[in-house]
């Protein structure tokens, strides 16, 4: 896949597991122009990404009517699943795309005078700036880009990457980047809370010499926040060092869905949790799970 991109010049776009195929820091990824790239593209070459949920379905009007899709996958039962493709390849993804290659004979987009280039970089651009307006605002309480900024800047690039929650695995993606394949663990297909710690000991106990950096909603984190006592008791800290968890996003999620269901509300936010301090303590201490079981854990309300 990575020769393709690199040969071909073509822009592509990461599924959240497919993350550091094609390293997120390539110059051909259109990652932050995700929404114009789905909405616009003509015609997609799909490399054993699914149409689901997470892409939307492939279907308008996130996707253009009458795109047209090469699907290529393992499983033939994924096949025109959710939308018919225009061309259907049943096959190892990796021997198909060399059998395209091939087939391309050199075939090159120029990324600096090609018109659907110039438009995908220039909406980059204009992504990119707001975004780093977002991350740079650090006033209190910390929005998620301001963290995230901050995790990016202290992890390896070969770290693996365990992120779960809703807005902290969205947002997390675009800025926690992969530049190796399988790095990356998720809430997945079906977007399981619950995983994230298990899987952050499963990746640590695997591979002992690569940082595990695992980021977590609050809400994500209470669905297996004691495993946190599985750490300690199997050592997975001790062996492997350089185990780190994070918990981002603690907007007290689970306070402000109690207080929404009680005050009957759809639109209570954190702010009018703080207005009732008879309701629920707004203000967990995660990182007193963490002194529990006699490891530094820090609470922190800004950068
Ligand atoms: C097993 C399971 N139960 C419930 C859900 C529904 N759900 C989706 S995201 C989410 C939690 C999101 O909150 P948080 O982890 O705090 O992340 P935030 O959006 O605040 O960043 C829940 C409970 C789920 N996906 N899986």
């Amino acid at each position: 896949m990575r020769q393709l991109i690199s040969s071909t010049g073509l822009p592509f776009l990461p599924t959240p597991m497919g993350k550091g195929v094609v390293s997120d820091l390539d110059a051909r990824s259109v990652a932050p122009a995700r929404s114009l790239v789905l909405r616009e593209a003509d015609v997609i070459l799909l490399l054993g990404a699914r149409l689901n949920w997470m892409l939307h379905f492939g279907l308008p009007p996130r996707f253009a009517e009458d795109v047209r899709i090469i699907q290529v996958d393992i499983c033939p039962e994924e096949l025109g699943n959710s939308r018919r493709p225009d061309v259907a390849l049943f096959g190892d993804v990796s021997l198909t795309v060399e059998e395209l290659l091939r087939g391309l004979g050199g075939h090159r987009v120029n990324p600096r005078t090609h018109p659907w280039w110039l438009k995908l970089s220039e909406n980059i651009r204009a992504n990119r700036l707001s975004t780093e307006e977002l991350s740079s605002d650090e006033s209190i309480p910390l929005n998620y880009y301001a963290v995230f900024k901050h995790v990016r800047e202290l992890m390896p690039p070969e770290a693996f990457v365990v992120s779960e929650g809703a807005n902290t695995m969205d947002i997390g993606r675009g800025f926690l980047d992969n530049g190796m394949p399988r790095k990356r663990l998720d809430a997945g297909s079906f977007g399981t809370m619950g995983v994230g710690l298990g899987f952050a000991i499963a990746a640590a106990l695997v591979n002992k010499s690569d940082r595990v950096v695992c980021v977590e909603g609050d809400s994500a984190f209470g669905f297996s926040g004691m495993e946190v006592e599985t750490m300690v008791r199997y050592q997975v800290s001790k062996n492997v060092s350089d185990l780190c968890y994070v918990y981002v996003s603690q907007n007290s999620n689970t306070s402000t869905q109690s207080f929404m269901h009680t005050h009957r509300s759809s639109t209570a936010t954190y702010r009018d949790v703080k207005k009732y301090p008879e309701f629920e303590n707004p203000h967990p201490s995660y990182a007193s799970v963490d002194w529990r079981c006699g490891l530094l854990g820090a609470p922190s309300t800004s950068v």
